[in-house]
């Protein structure tokens, strides 16, 4: 019988403490989207803040561009087991679209161009854990990779890192998105494998 071996280097890479368990690292960037792509002008482009009471604050792509950037170096894990270690980003911080809006909410309803959401916890996308991320490996992003803009929270799954993200709806109860609701995990931690639920 036949063992397939996946090799030395490859289980040696396997145990990188970098790799939350049950991953594998990839060097590629697989594409991963529930519906088709959707191609994006920058002048139809806007990204909304809605809070629990209603309060809108909107941003559009010459606004969003206008506020401070940030460069992000980081893992990302997806539920379907890859991982990539290292990728770098550069975006706006979600604490800079939240600078003054007042909320009591806790949790938030991610809301894309297409029609996918996700929920997250709005503790989750503060103090620098989550950004709107415009570029990936010094690129503008691809429109696979959900350009212009997508939600960037590289602590969580990768499928709370919302592709074509159109707004952040602020909610006071945890309402599921998308996957969530098609048996994914509420909140989704790689390193307690929290994949489905
Ligand atoms: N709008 C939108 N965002 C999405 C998805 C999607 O189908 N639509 N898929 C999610 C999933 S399941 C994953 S793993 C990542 C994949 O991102 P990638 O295609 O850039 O690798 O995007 C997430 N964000
Ligand atoms: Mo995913």
């Amino acid at each position: 019988m036949a063992v397939v071996s996946r090799g030395f280097g490859a289980r040696r890479r396997e145990q990188d403490p970098a790799l939350p368990p049950g991953q594998y690292l990839t060097t590629d960037f697989p594409v991963l989207s529930a519906g088709p792509t959707p191609h994006l002008h920058a002048g139809e482009w806007e990204l909304e803040v809605r809070t629990e009471t209603g309060a809108r604050r909107t941003w559009s792509w010459e606004e969003l561009l206008a506020l401070p950037q940030e460069d992000v170096r980081t893992d990302i894990h997806c539920v379907t087991r890859w991982s990539k270690l290292g990728t770098r980003w550069r975006g706006v911080a979600v604490d800079t679209l939240l600078e003054g809006v007042e909320t009591t909410a806790a949790f938030t309803t991610v809301h894309c161009y297409g029609g996918y959401t996700t929920n997250v916890p709005l503790a989750d996308l503060v103090d620098g854990k989550a950004w709107i991320a415009t570029e990936f490996e010094g690129a503008p992003l691809p429109d696979e990779h959900g350009g212009p803009a997508r939600l960037l929270v590289p602590h969580l799954y990768f499928w709370k890192s919302a592709k074509w993200v159109r707004g952040l709806v602020l909610t006071e109860t945890d309402e599921p998105g998308f996957w969530e609701r098609n048996g994914y995990h509420l909140y989704g931690d790689p390193w307690r494998e929290q994949r489905y639920w």
